[in-house]
């Protein structure tokens, strides 16, 4: 039995969230490992960004998805494994190649904990998607299912939206920053989501990394004041800002409809955004036994409230 801190090994250390787990693994004093893929290249912003994490203490292991022995390697220097692969390159089903990580945390052996890539909506609550947004989900339930056919212990961090892809913009699909004149409104904009700000869900998710209560659960980021509706975020901006904007009233079925009209990636969205905003899919089920709330097991922490995160849109 290990004394001291968890050693934690982030497979996608350089990305939007990964790097923000492997800051939040430093500053909660665990021993932190990044994954140092070959593959990157000549990719100059990974690059900065891995001497940036080692600078501030992370420890960078060599390891390729394409080289099996390199991964079991990599894993056996550590306690728990926290993957971020991304989840846009549909074409590529990228989201797949955890299976090879899972494959070498078999072999190993060692591993006490396995956060796979989730972050986002509760894949086991989407059987109903649409489609082809559903590939989302279908791909991190095959990942799920490897892990507990391997009975590697994980925990799965439910982490509902991003306040970067869904507050900064109000929600408007297709920009990242809030209209100056006429917004869209989902319907009657009062479908309950869960806005977080993503160094609160890498904070959440590394108190999670080794807490048995945790083990073999789905941690569900839902921390009361950030269950709002869109709205709600509309009338704080509007507040924030001090101007009104001019509302317009996508229904459910013309919503749908352009759906047929978009590309593949823009009907993944549509069809991430329609569950959201329209079903509600983020609060309209209770939390079972299977699944813990992450404000309620960390009451410390004192994570950013969504009228905070957009005064730096002003
Ligand atoms: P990024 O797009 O930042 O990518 C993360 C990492 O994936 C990259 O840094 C890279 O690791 C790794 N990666 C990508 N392609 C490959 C490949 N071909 N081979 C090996 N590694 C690869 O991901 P995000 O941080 O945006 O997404 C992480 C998770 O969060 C996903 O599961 C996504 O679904 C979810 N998400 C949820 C959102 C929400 O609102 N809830 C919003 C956005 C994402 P390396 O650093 O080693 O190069
Ligand atoms: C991220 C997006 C923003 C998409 C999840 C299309 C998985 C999830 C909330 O990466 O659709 O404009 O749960 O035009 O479980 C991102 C979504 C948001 C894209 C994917 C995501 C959220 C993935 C857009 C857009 C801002």
């Amino acid at each position: 039995m290990r004394m001291g801190k968890s050693r934690v090994l982030v497979v996608g250390g350089t990305g939007y969230m990964g790097r923000r787990i492997v800051k939040a693994s430093l500053a909660e004093g665990h021993p932190t490992y990044v994954l140092r893929r070959p593959e990157i290249g000549l990719d100059m912003d990974k690059l900065q960004t891995l001497l940036e994490l080692k600078q501030q203490g992370a420890v960078l292991i060599e390891g390729s998805f394409s080289d099996h022995r390199s991964l079991v390697e990599a894993v056996k220097q550590v306690d728990v494994v926290v993957c971020t692969m991304s989840g846009v390159h549909f074409r590529s089903h990228n989201l797949l190649l955890q299976l090879k990580l899972v494959d070498a945390i078999k072999e190993a052996g060692n591993i006490k904990r396995f956060l796979p890539s989730e972050f986002g909506i509760d894949p086991a609550q989407m059987e109903h998607a649409l489609e082809p947004g559903r590939v989302t989900f279908d791909e991190k339930m095959s990942v799920r299912k490897a892990i507990e056919e391997a009975n590697i212990p994980h925990t799965y961090i439910s982490a509902n939206c991003f306040a970067g892809y869904f507050v900064g913009n109000l929600s408007q699909m297709g920009t990242l920053l809030p209209p100056k004149h006429t917004l869209h409104i989902y319907g009657h904009g009062n479908a309950k989501a869960v806005f977080m700000d993503e160094d609160d869900i890498a904070t959440y998710t590394v108190k999670s990394l080794d807490d048995p209560r945790t083990h073999n659960k789905t941690v569900y980021l839902r921390p009361p004041e950030n269950i709002l509706s869109q709205t709600d975020l509309v009338h704080m901006w509007e507040n924030l800002s001090g101007n009104t904007l001019e509302k317009i009233t996508i229904s459910d079925q013309d919503f749908l409809a352009l759906i047929q009209g978009a590309d593949f990636v823009g009907q993944v969205g549509l069809g991430h955004f329609y569950h959201i905003f329209y079903e509600g899919c983020l609060t309209n089920f209770e939390i079972g036994e299977d699944g813990e709330e992450a404000s309620r097991l960390y009451p410390q922490v004192q994570y950013k409230r969504m009228d905070e995160y957009l005064k730096r849109y002003l």
